[in-house]
């Protein structure tokens, strides 16, 4: 990663990044993707407190508590670890992030009442138009300690994507050699033969992926609007997602590769099926199209945000007719109940969103386009805490 140093970052300054798992992967894949990039480009001291190792551990392999990886010591956080039931000041850092609002270790919290760091509370990523009101307000505390709300987000009033320095460029390199993709496909043991497009697939347990299946075998062999040649799609599912599946033709079984890897994978693919947050903003990172299955909460409550996302999505890419009615709709039949008949919905919103591939491409350009000339989220962190410190 290029070292970045802009005039509000002071190198060498503490950082401390909390992280409790609560489930799936996309906690620690943040945590972890925001400690490096401040470590690495900002030359900030990070630590990296995670609740559940393992769950970083899959996504970074070798990465262990005790150890110092990429620049970011990486330890193990239990409630009643002495070190931090018993946290001193002086072993406070100066920035204290609060991941996804989980609760400080009791000790570490009281010791901040005598130091003061910045405390920082960073939220879970949303398009919808409160972020924008919401993002960096103080809460303050009775002990007089002030929390600040951080919430990424899709705007310029709100705490931005993240996004290292290199990625678009690394990206680009990668587009510019066709033989990266080849090289990498065939390190996942997939051998790309002429003709064959590709997919990658990351989904929730539930997931109408045998229907999505029937709505590709329903087009082999039809000549695709894009290339001109017969439809020939290979769905490449990592180990561990959809795990009743079998293999078979149009279906691979790829590993569950480290994050790095990850986004080979999507660079190396036409349609990228993602999910949560980490993986949606990648896959929005690599240009390319994707369907986006957002994180189900009770209550419906992530409907508002699903439907945010699209329109601001769709705004963004400026994407026209037939192809963004064919993109919602491929959304919301991703997103529905897992009753059979709503599942069938995929089945048929599959072939017009393959149909408007090109256009939709297009638009995931002009987005990235557009979105590029932000600032990053660690960039936007990074002034915002130096105005505090
Ligand atoms: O695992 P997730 O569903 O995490 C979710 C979301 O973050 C959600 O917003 C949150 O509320 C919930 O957890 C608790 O999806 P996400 O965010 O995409 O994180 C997955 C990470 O896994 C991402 O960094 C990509 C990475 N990954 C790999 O490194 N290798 C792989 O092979 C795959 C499939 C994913």
């Amino acid at each position: 990663m290029p070292m970045r140093t802009p005039a509000s970052a002071s190198p060498g300054l503490r950082w401390d990044i909390f992280c409790r798992v609560v489930d799936n992967l996309g906690d620690a894949a943040i945590c972890w993707r925001l400690a490096r990039q401040l470590a690495n480009e900002y030359s900030l001291a990070v630590r990296l407190w995670i609740d559940q190792p393992q769950a970083l551990s899959r996504l970074v392999p070798g990465a262990r508590p005790g150890q110092i990886q990429d620049r970011v010591s990486i330890e193990c956080w239990r409630d009643d670890d002495p070190r931090l039931s018993l946290t001193r000041s002086e072993q406070l850092a100066d920035v204290v992030i609060a991941g996804f609002e989980c609760e400080l270790p009791a000790g570490y919290r009281h010791a901040m009442t005598s130091r003061r760091p910045v405390w920082i509370n960073l939220d879970y990523l949303s398009a919808q138009a409160w972020v924008d009101t919401h993002h960096g307000l103080p809460s303050p505390k009775s002990d007089g300690l002030t929390e600040y709300f951080f919430f990424p987000g899709f705007t310029s009033e709100s705490g931005g994507l993240l996004r290292e320095a290199d990625l678009i460029d690394r990206c680009e390199r990668f587009d510019r050699d066709p033989s990266a993709r080849i090289d990498f496909l065939r390190s996942l043991g997939i051998d790309a033969k002429p003709g064959e497009r590709f997919m990658s697939l990351f989904c929730y347990p539930d997931s109408p992926v045998a229907e999505l299946i029937d709505g590709l075998k329903a087009i082999e062999g039809q000549v695709s609007a894009a290339t001109g040649t017969p439809e020939n799609w290979q769905l490449l599912i990592p180990e561990g997602i959809a795990p009743e599946l079998s293999v078979r033709r149009g279906v691979r079984r790829v590993p569950f590769v480290s994050q790095t890897d990850y986004d080979r994978l999507l660079w190396s693919c036409d349609l990228n099926w993602v999910r949560g947050e980490d993986s949606l903003v990648r896959a929005l990172w690599s240009g390319r199209p994707l369907i986006w299955q957002a994180y189900r909460q009770t209550g419906e409550a992530h409907r508002p945000k699903l439907e945010a996302m699209i329109d601001r999505w769709l705004k963004d890419a400026e994407l026209p007719d037939p192809a963004a009615t064919a993109w919602r709709k491929a959304h919301t039949a991703w997103n529905t109940a897992p009753d059979p008949a709503s599942r069938a919905l995929i089945t048929a919103a599959l072939p017009p969103t393959l149909e408007q591939l090109p256009a939709i491409a297009a638009g995931a350009r002009r987005w990235r386009t557009a979105q590029i000339g932000q600032s990053d989220l660690a960039r936007r962190l990074v002034a915002f805490t130096a105005g505090k410190l």
